[in-house]
Parts: C-alpha cells; structure tokens; sequence
C-alpha cells in the first residue's frame, strides 16, 4: 500500500493524518515479543488516548472525592465533572434530555438493567421479547432470565448465510405479542450493520419497545437517538477509548420514569424509612451507589477526543480499512470469511481450512500481531455458521494498511506452515 494514501483527505476541511492520531496512543508505541504491537482487537477493547489518560490522572491529583454528597469545594468540582460527563454523552448521542442518560458499568449492565426493570413490569405470560441469532451473550441472557420469570416467550429471528437478518422472517415473528425487541446494530462476530432504522419504526407499529445494543457501534457510526426513534440504546465506554467499568444506558424520559429502580442503595433514594422509600428523579434513581467517577470523566474525555477527529471522518477512514482488508484477506487461499454482509463495519472474522483459530491467534501474536479467537461470546453465530470459533481482527482509526499486509503476510507464513 502507498503510504501516500493514508493521508486521506475526507471532508473538505477536515484532514486526516494516522500517523499524528497514532501519536495520541503511548500503547502503539511498545512492542510484542520484539516486534511493533499491531492491535486489532478493538471490538474487545480499544486502547486509550493520552488525553483520557491525562484526564483519568487529573481527577485523582485534583479533584477525587465522592459526588452528590459533599457540600465541600472537592465533591462540588467532581460532581460539576461528572455531570458534565452526562452532558456530553447527552449531546453526543442526541438525546433530548440529560437525565435520559444513565451511567452503567458498560453495555452488559445497560441490557440488564432494562430486561430487569422495564422487563419485570411489561411483560406477562403470552408476551414475546424478539431478538436475533447473531446477539452477543448479553443481548441473550438477560432476556432469557426475565421470560423465565414472567412467563414471556423469547423468540428468535433468523439470519442467512451472509450473516444478514431474514427481514421477511423478523416480519412474521413480530406481532401484538411482541412486547419488546432487542437488536444489535453491529454484529461482534460478524460486522454486520443492521437496518435498525426499519426495524425500530416496524416494532413500533406492533407497540414494541426497542433496545440497540449499540456495544459496536457506538465507536464506528454516528448515533442519533431522536432520529432514530429508539426507545433504549445501550453501549460501552471502553469501547470508544474510554476506561473500562462504564457505560452508558439511554432510554426516553418518560418510560424511565415508569420503570422501578434496578438496585436499592445510595443516591438513588430521597428519602428512606422503614414504613417507605421514596426515589430518587432520574437519573438517579438508576445509579444506586457510589458511580464509576472517574469512569464517567473519562468517558466525556474520550467523547471530546472523538469529537475532535469527527465520527464521520473516523467511519469514512474505517470503512477504507474494512475495504482494503476484506479485499486482502479474501485473497488468501484456504481463508473463509465469516459474515458477508453488504453493510459491514470494521471487523473481519475468518477460518482458516485446517487450521485451528486459537493457533492462528497464537502465532499471530509472536509477530506482534494482536487479534481475537473464539465464539465473540455469540455461540449462536458460531453454530449456524457451523465452526466452532473465529479468528476476528477488528480495526480502528488508529490502525494503518501497513499493518493490514503485515497482517496478510503473517497469515499466510501460517497457513504454508500447516500445510
Ligand atoms: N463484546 C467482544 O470482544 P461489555 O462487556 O458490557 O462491555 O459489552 C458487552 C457486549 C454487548 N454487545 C456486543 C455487540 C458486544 O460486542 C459486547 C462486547 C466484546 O466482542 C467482548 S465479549
């Protein structure tokens, strides 16, 4: 690949330059068993910024200290932060309230919380939760747990062979029935994108109420929930260069306030008595005990960080990757990709004949190389599409075409070995 074609010019004003973002990233600077760290496990987790790291130590030089509680100067400029944080996500994905925004411990939380809550409240025997076959683990068992419970049916669209939802199989499930659909807007395991927009107005129509598990999507595409007309949308901040242990759960004002609190403890109440307790007002009344603070600090750091760059710019860079990558590897004799999809983004997910993938994982890694194999923690994927496990690398807008063929060169040193 010319190197001369990494400096995309995108937009019109916009530039972009890898070599400078990557500058931002002290991690991609280190190397694997002596050779330069290529990270391509960013559906796991991304790596993060000098300035979220910067922000995350700022906190605890200056300002750490428990917030909605202190009435000192320390607990007043940590809450200012941490409600500002919401005010950035708020903002970021368009919602139209602040107090839609909910901090969780990540995506899996967010799910559960609305399984839990909205779940034990709406649904009744005879009621169906619809989700499908390529849902992560935990966009599976929540639901499973609360139609267990409650006597509701969980039911299942389909996908064929490309890795697409069967549209006309997700119409005829969908029914007065359906109480609540849940979907992935980006596979994990297979990069699908999915026509959420169709999906949500069509539930709609039945009286669902809709999540987006947008755990992979958040990072690639720009959200914007008003337009969306989603009901909840659910993701990660780790996995838009965030810290692990928060995230982020949006849901429309007024069925939050319908709904009964997920946890029982502090800040989530007004006041406790033991005849009667009375709650908290959103988003409070979500956040039982002391929050992830500086999680949610460097969440808003690293919603700025993207901001700066442009989610368009980033998605339009990514897809290039995707393109480049798709193109290479597909070129590979013996190489199968898993997931075809015409609307795909930023992962790859492949088996090699003959091959086991945790081998093609392996020694990947002694080239610096880094990937994911397994099921993505999506079984029902792995099963349709017949093989036990997947070699997945997944791109970010740090990584380069460079690292692409070191990528494609390595594999195929692989596969010659095997043979
Ligand atoms: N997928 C992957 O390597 P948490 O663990 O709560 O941050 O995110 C859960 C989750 C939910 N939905 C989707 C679509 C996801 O991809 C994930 C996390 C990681 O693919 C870890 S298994």
């Amino acid at each position: 690949m010319d190197p001369k074609n990494l400096e995309i010019r995108v937009e019109k004003k916009k530039s972009f330059n890898v070599y400078k973002i990557r500058e931002d990233f002290p991690i991609l600077q280190r190397k694997v068993w002596d050779k330069p760290l290529i990270y391509f496990d960013n559906a796991a987790t991304t790596q993060k910024p000098k300035q979220v790291i910067k922000t995350i130590e700022s906190f605890y030089k200056n300002l750490n200290s428990n917030i909605h509680r202190g009435v000192h100067y320390l607990s007043q400029a940590s809450t200012t932060e941490y409600e500002c944080a919401r005010k950035i996500v708020k903002v970021f994905i368009n919602a139209k309230y602040e107090e839609e925004i909910i901090f969780t411990r990540g995506a899996t939380e967010a799910i559960n919380l609305v399984a839990h809550s909205y779940g034990s409240v709406n649904l009744r025997p005879g009621d169906e939760v619809l989700i499908t076959f390529m849902e992560h683990h935990s966009n599976i068992v929540p639901w499973q747990i609360i139609c267990e419970r409650t006597g509701a049916k969980l039911k299942v669209v389909p996908i064929d062979d490309n890795g697409e939802i069967i549209i006309d199989e997700f119409e005829k499930l969908l029914s007065d029935r359906t109480k609540i659909v849940s979907v992935v807007h980006v596979s994990n395991s297979l990069g699908t994108v999915n026509p959420i927009e169709y999906i949500i107005s069509r539930s709609h129509e039945v009286g669902a109420v809709v999540l987006i598990d947008g755990a992979q999507s958040i990072q690639h595409i720009p959200i914007d929930v008003q337009k969306l007309d989603c009901d909840f949308f659910a993701f990660s901040g780790h996995k838009i260069y965030a810290p692990t242990g928060i995230g982020v759960l949006y849901g429309k004002r007024s069925l939050l306030e319908a709904m009964p609190p997920y946890q029982g403890g502090g800040d989530m109440i007004l006041s406790v008595s033991f005849e009667k307790t009375i709650y908290n007002e959103l988003p409070h009344k979500f956040e039982a005990g002391t929050p992830n603070i500086e999680g949610a600090i460097g969440l808003g750091s690293a919603i700025r960080y993207v901001q700066n760059i442009g989610l368009d710019v980033i998605y339009k860079y990514e897809k290039q990757l995707l393109d480049y990558a798709t193109e290479q590897i597909s070129q590979i004799p013996d190489v199968e990709i898993i997931g075809k999809a015409r609307n795909k983004a930023s992962l790859i997910s492949f088996v090699v004949n003959n091959v086991h993938p945790h081998d093609i994982g392996t020694l990947l890694d002694r080239d610096g190389i880094a990937i994911r194999t397994g099921h993505h923690c999506t079984e029902p994927v792995m099963r349709r599409f017949g093989v036990p496990a997947t070699s997945r690398a997944s791109f970010a807008f740090y990584n380069t075409f460079e690292e692409i063929d070191v990528l494609v060169k390595s594999l195929k040193k692989i596969i010659e070995k095997f043979k």
